[in-house]
């Protein structure tokens, strides 16, 4: 088993190199590893540990004590309203709290020892269980709250891994971005990464394009909100010329987009396709075609199946033919928390998991997808957001008799929380705020419906079933 942090190992070698930036705050290799001991030392028990992701050096601190110490890392997000946080402490049972103190938290929080009992770098030579639960990530489904996905380290260095080879990634690189440290991009790839290559992470706490442009990198990563912008101010757009790679994941990636950033910068950017539960399973290559609207080839061993939604019968490749994309390979999770129903459902009776995208693919293997199965999954921003949580909480408010939420189109973030609202009779003005303050504050600020419609009615089948796709 290759260590996941192998970049630490050697950590004698260049102690001062610098390993992490986030804004001005730098943190050099000896000095991550000295503070990520002293945090693995501090932990008092042997269970998960809920870790308030801020943009920040403690957020990396403690994420890498915890890989070291061999315990589960459950990153919170930093916006997440009470109900949120309560359901990820309750669901994932986290022992310990890493962050500033939040009222509600209830747990004992990690006081770093005086001095480091755990070797980091002992730790990421391998010494820990590949096979073991080395993060947990709460991500939205279709319905009921976010379930948290189990991943082992070996699904992420197998991840990552493929990544490197795709991209050319090694320790000459030096990433840039400005995502948050809560889900698959921003920590596994954007953070993990680095420290697994050696190639210094500068993350600019916001992803703007300014920030950007004033980075010195190799490589950058965003979401399509991120590029969009970026294209959208020629100065920063052409600052990045210099870069080696751009990289743009975790949404449909719009062809305006693409050709906009590659006239601007000179860079065509590298589109990949990814999912928490998979890491990043297609992607182009830095020595390869990039395709506008393509997401490329398998990652490393990851190998992808296309089948039609009516029959189960595989489509044709022929590049028009579209099913449902189910993959397979080293990088899937091992499952939902708590939830091996949820997890049994996800997946065929062949082993494969279903990702519920639909996709075609060519004769040369390159991928493209077209849309998702359900609309009950939105993509704002990069960010998933399942519309039954959203729903859950619009219907405790007494002013809402019925409530849809769909993504509609936006420019800007790909997809813009909508909720269709039947108020209840008698209800006043100033409702539409209050829902979004309500979802806002409960769940997280950035899962707020950013337009609330008022209908007489919802439209339905025969069924009685809300026609979603009659909604924009
Ligand atoms: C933000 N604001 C707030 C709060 N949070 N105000 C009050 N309370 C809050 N809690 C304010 C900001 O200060 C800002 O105001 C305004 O809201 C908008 O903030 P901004 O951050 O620009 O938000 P946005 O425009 O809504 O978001 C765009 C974004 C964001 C920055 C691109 O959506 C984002 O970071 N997306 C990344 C999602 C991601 O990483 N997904 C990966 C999932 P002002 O402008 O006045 O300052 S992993 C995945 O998908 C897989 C594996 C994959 O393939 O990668
Ligand atoms: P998440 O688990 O938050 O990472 O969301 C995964 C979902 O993001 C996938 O199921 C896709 O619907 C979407 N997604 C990720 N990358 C891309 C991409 N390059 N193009 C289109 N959709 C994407």
């Amino acid at each position: 088993m290759t260590p996941l942090l192998t970049s630490l190992v050697d950590v004698a070698r260049a102690r001062d190199a610098v390993a992490v930036r986030v804004g001005d705050d730098v943190l050099s290799r000896g000095d991550l590893v000295d503070a990520a001991g002293r945090f693995a030392a501090g932990l008092a028990a042997d269970g998960p540990v809920a870790v308030l992701a801020e943009p920040s050096l403690d957020t990396v601190v403690a994420v890498v004590g915890c890989l070291s110490a061999g315990v589960p890392v459950v990153p919170v997000p930093p916006d997440a309203g009470p109900a949120e946080v309560a359901h990820i402490l309750r669901d994932s049972r986290a022992v310990a709290w890493s962050g500033p103190d939040r009222p509600g938290v209830g747990l004992p929080p990690v006081v770093p020892a005086a001095s480091a009992s755990r070797s980091v770098s002992a730790s990421a030579s391998g010494s820990a269980d590949p096979d073991a639960v080395a993060m947990i990530l709460y991500t939205s489904g279709t319905t009921g709250a976010p379930k948290g996905v189990e991943l082992t380290t070996a699904a992420m260095a197998a991840g990552l891994d493929g990544l490197a080879e795709a991209w050319g990634w090694t320790g000459d690189d030096a990433l840039v971005h400005g995502l948050p440290l809560f889900h698959t991009h921003g920590l596994i790839l954007g953070t993990l990464g680095p420290l697994r290559f050696g190639s210094p992470l500068h993350h600019t706490r916001r992803p703007s394009p300014a920030a950007y442009a004033a980075a010195r990198g190799t490589m950058y990563f965003g979401v399509p909100t991120v590029w969009g912008r970026v294209a959208a101010e020629p100065a920063a757009a052409r600052a990045l010329s210099r870069a080696r790679l751009l990289v743009s994941g975790s949404a449909p990636l719009p062809v305006s987009v693409f050709s906009r950033l590659a006239a601007l910068s000179g860079h065509r950017p590298i589109e990949r396709y990814g999912m928490t539960e998979t890491m990043i399973t297609l992607s182009t290559r830095a020595d390869g075609e990039r395709r506008p609207g393509w997401v490329g080839l398998p990652v490393g061993a990851t190998r992808t199946r296309i089948v039609s939604e009516e029959t189960g019968e595989p489509v044709p490749y022929d590049g028009a033919s579209i099913g449902q994309l189910e993959v397979s390979g080293p990088t899937l999770f091992s499952g939902y928390l708590g939830r091996p129903e949820a997890t049994a459902e996800a997946h065929t009776a062949d082993g494969w998991f279903i990702t519920g995208d639909i996709a075609a693919r060519d004769e040369d293997g390159f991928h493209r997808i077209v849309g998702r199965a359900s609309t009950d999954l939105i993509k704002s921003g990069g960010y998933r957001i399942g519309s039954g949580e959203i729903e859950a909480v619009l219907m405790d408010h007494p002013g809402v008799a019925e409530v849809a939420v769909v993504g509609v189109p936006d420019p800007d973030l790909g997809q813009r929380v909508t909720a269709f609202v039947v108020p209840a009779e008698g209800t006043g003005s100033g409702l539409a705020e209050a829902l979004t303050e309500l979802v806002a504050t409960r769940l997280s600020w950035h899962k707020r419906p950013r337009d609330v419609v008022f209908v007489d009615a919802l439209p339905r089948n025969a069924m009685g079933k809300v026609q979603k796709k009659l909604l924009h």
